[in-house]
């Protein structure tokens, strides 16, 4: 098939997921067009079945707010008119959703059908989606999409109770690609961070306040004064200033390492013993995924699409959100004796094995055949 893909280029997990899949698909021998204003981060191979459509915003004086949905709209017309898509896949509603449906209707004028797929990927549901400033647009598009898809059934849910959806929400979870991630021996490394044989806890996030990484740092302090323990902080965002002057408050800045954007992510985590997600909200936890297939056990919160993925007891454990103190007590029920250790880690990288992206794909393969078929 020809298939085109709109996403977020940044670190953002709705396009890592996005960019993973246009590349398994292309590796399976579609043509895949990716349509985005940058380059996305993870798109960084070579593939023949792969092209990549920059959008150019025109500046002009009289803008304030440069018409990015326009420019977008009028990309994926040429795009489809050109490369003849069979179908446009867009991940993460706003504003991709509507800007798709525009293509579509404008395509429409020229008899070309162009059948759309929207992925919903979390906060364009639970966070700014909602918000009565995009809300009407957000349902109107979703409504409008041939097909829409979420990354859990805690998502499908949430979309059904804030919007009113009128067509079937596929659930197709998040996938990971356990070729690229899986634990690595990187034991000179660990030596470095932690000379003393110190645990290694981490946490990857964009640190936006839903990720709430100050409970990270709480739950480090307690989990530091029972078991010597090192922590590692990949990512960057609004937030990291204000957890450096907790870092400090909390006397833990030498235990912390601030890791910033990191393009290897996995190579780190093979060195880490646990990994911390206390969001306030999480669709799915795609890091935590990330962190389980390298062996990572889970300490998380207990909200969204968590639980689908972090099972309680098994390969971590679930605390309410905001709870540090059970939190900390989980970990150190996990770090505390090496055999539970040992058993949470298999059991981390065997459910990490359900999501492999060779079973998700023809999940994806067959959804867009039935939407194409449909039009
Ligand atoms: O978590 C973020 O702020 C980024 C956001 C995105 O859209 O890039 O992530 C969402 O999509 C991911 C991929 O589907 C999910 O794994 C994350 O759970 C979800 N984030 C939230 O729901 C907060």
């Amino acid at each position: 098939m020809n298939i085109g893909i709109v996403c977020y280029p940044t670190f953002g997990g709705s396009g890592v997921v996005a960019t993973e899949l246009g590349k398994a698909l292309a590796g399976k021998g579609h043509k895949v067009h990716f349509i985005t204003y940058r380059q996305p981060v993870r798109l960084d191979s070579f593939s023949e079945n792969i092209s990549y459509h920059e959008v150019k915003v025109p500046e002009y004086d009289l803008f304030e707010y440069p018409p990015y949905e326009t420019a977008l709209t009028s990309t994926l017309v040429d795009a489809a008119r050109f490369h003849r898509l069979d179908i446009l896949h867009v991940h993460y509603a706003i504003p991709h959703a509507s800007a798709a449906y525009l293509a579509r209707q404008i395509l429409s004028q020229d008899g070309i059908k162009l059948p759309v797929v929207t992925t919903l990927h979390g906060t364009d549901i639970t966070l700014v989606g909602k918000d009565p400033g995009y809300e009407p647009v957000v349902s109107f598009a979703i409504n409008e999409s041939d097909g829409i898809t979420a990354v859990s059934k805690s998502l499908k849910d949430d979309t059904m109770q804030n919007f009113r959806i009128r067509k079937e929400i596929e659930v197709i979870p998040n996938f990971i690609d356990l070729s690229r991630f899986s634990r690595q021996p990187r034991d000179h490394f660990k030596k470095f961070i932690a000379p003393g044989g110190e645990k290694i806890l981490v946490h990857t996030s964009n640190f936006r306040k839903v990720k709430r990484v100050d409970d990270v740092i709480r739950v480090f302090e307690l989990v530091q004064k029972k078991i010597p323990s090192k922590l590692l902080l990949i990512g960057d965002g609004p937030e990291r200033s204000s957890i450096e002057r907790l870092c400090r408050e909390l006397s833990v800045c030498d235990h912390i390492s601030f890791l910033g954007k990191q393009e290897s992510v996995e190579e780190i985590l093979s060195l880490c013993d646990l990994f911390i997600m206390p969001s306030e909200t999480e669709s799915f936890g795609l890091a935590a995924l990330e962190a389980m297939a390298c062996q990572v056990p889970v300490i998380s919160s207990d909200s969204g699409g968590i639980p689908e993925v972090n099972i309680n007891g098994v390969t971590g454990f679930l605390s309410k959100v905001g709870d540090v103190k059970s939190m900390a007590e989980n970990a150190l029920y996990i770090l505390g004796d090496s055999k539970r250790l040992t058993l949470f880690k298999s059991n981390a990288m065997t459910r990490a094995k359900e999501f492999d992206i060779l079973k998700i794909l023809p999940l994806y393969e067959r959804f867009y055949e039935k939407i194409s078929g449909k039009r």
